[in-house]
């Protein structure tokens, strides 16, 4: 994980939502009006469904929403979404195998033919205003070819932990119920999104850039949305960002952004594009639902515009069944893992008397290159009986996990200490 100063995400977001209000900001696809009609009409995220868009290169795909195997004993599906059971870490090294990687899809993962494929970048920030019509192109082929890099990132739902808004807190928010699983951390090798950019003309009067899934159109409510796609400021663009091409070593799923897709490091979710098609390389802000309507903190804690996420909070969990069961009279040495989105995990306190004592856990790996610090904590229970387990991390920065989440309408950045039911038998 890398720290990053150069960016103030705040003073970035209240620029363009000041932007936004005195009309400057473009958005072609998608206007004040139908915002308005949107915040009027509906609950966001409710009745969302899938538009089949014609793509070129882009096969239909009847088999369903995700097409990899979701077996019950790693994941738990939410329609388009699944999430990776905790258990089923047990074991495994910092990487999340493949196999068992949670899936975010607002439709339903395109079979893209890589060598139709091609990324296409236009928009007033490169040499020369190439438009849409006739963009710059890097075949997958030519992205080959351009210097490769690694890194190992983890990938987390803005919403990831939704549930113990409900669960923990008696608050009702609206998206996937996610437990802790909507996570992973891979290695991803591919292209750095800036040697792109500088190679399409990136000129000094670039402000935003913005990927756009190939993906079916996102439709809530009876609105077409247009394709997935979400701002990035340039300075996160030529930061960290990775146009990747492979996941552990292996092209991409499709699931996961098969050919290429996005990887932004310590970002919510959403930044990372899959299935990446065009960016947009702007020299006025741009705006999508993805930054006005969703991924934003709505609420009676927030400003009546919201606040836009964008970095990741200070979360734990542990690696076992939800209300397991555990053999009475031996040590268990309980596993979990703690990550952040400001950068390394310092250390990680565990409890197993629902959050009254607290005593260190003991690292396992270094979280500074590893993506989440792995922990163990050899635990004697006293006899039979119910018990609250609870992990509480502290990163780099001194963040750490809070007794209670800030309520947001859409339930983003649970970040929380979580109390894990076990039964001693
Ligand atoms: N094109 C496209 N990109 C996307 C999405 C999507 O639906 N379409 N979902 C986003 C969200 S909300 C998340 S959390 C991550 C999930 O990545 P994964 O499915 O590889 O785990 O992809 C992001 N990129
Ligand atoms: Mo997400």
């Amino acid at each position: 994980m890398v720290e990053h100063e150069a960016l103030d995400e705040r003073d970035y977001d209240r620029a363009r939502l000041l932007q936004w209000r005195a009309g400057l900001a473009t958005d072609a696809r998608f206007t004040r009006r139908d915002l308005a009609r949107l915040v009027a009409g509906l609950s966001l995220g409710a009745g969302a469904g899938a538009l089949a868009a014609a793509r070129p290169g882009v096969a239909e795909t009847p088999a369903g929403p995700i097409l990899k195997p979701l077996p019950p004993e790693l994941f738990t599906v939410f329609g388009t979404n699944a999430e990776m059971r905790w258990e089923a870490m047990v074991g495994a090294g910092d990487l999340v195998p493949v196999d068992r990687f949670f899936v975010r899809n607002h439709t339903r993962t395109p079979v893209v033919d890589a060598e139709a494929w091609r990324l296409r970048l236009f928009g007033t920030g490169l040499r020369g205003s190439p438009t849409e019509q006739a963009p710059v192109e890097f075949s997958f082929a030519d992205l080959h070819r351009l210097p490769a890099e690694s890194i190992t990132a983890f990938v987390e739902c803005a919403g990831n932990g939704r549930t113990f808004f409900t669960k923990q807190q008696g608050q009702s928010v609206s998206g996937t119920a996610w437990g802790m699983g909507a996570i992973g951390v891979a290695r991803w090798r591919g292209v750095r999104l800036a040697t792109v950019l500088r190679r399409a003309g990136l000129t000094r009067a670039a402000v935003d850039v913005q990927p756009e899934g190939l993906d079916p159109d996102f439709v809530s409510g009876g609105i077409n949305l247009g394709p997935v796609r979400r701002p990035l400021p340039i300075a996160k663009a030529l930061d960290d960002v990775l146009l990747a091409y492979e996941m552990n070593g292996r092209p991409l799923l499709p699931d996961h952004g098969f050919p290429v897709r996005l990887v932004v490091p310590s970002w919510i979710g959403i930044a990372s594009i899959k299935w990446v098609g065009r960016i947009e390389v702007s020299a006025s802000p741009l705006f999508s639902p993805w930054n006005t309507q969703f991924y934003r903190l709505f609420g009676p804690n927030h400003p009546a515009d919201g606040e836009l996420i964008d970095r990741q909070v200070v979360k734990s969990a542990f690696e076992l069944p939800w209300n397991a069961s555990l053999p009475a009279g031996q040590t268990h040495v309980l596993r979990g893992r703690s990550w952040s989105g400001n950068g390394h995990i310092r250390h990680v306190e565990v409890s197993t008397d629902g959050g009254i004592t607290w005593r260190r856990a003991r690292a396992v790996g270094r979280s500074e290159t590893a993506g989440w610090q792995r922990w163990a904590y050899p635990w004697r229970p006293d006899g039979p009986g119910a018990y609250s387990l609870s992990a509480r991390a502290t990163d780099v920065t001194g963040a750490t996990q809070p007794a209670q989440a800030t309520y947001n309408t859409l339930g983003y950045l649970f970040g929380a200490v979580v109390a894990h039911p076990v039964t001693i038998v």
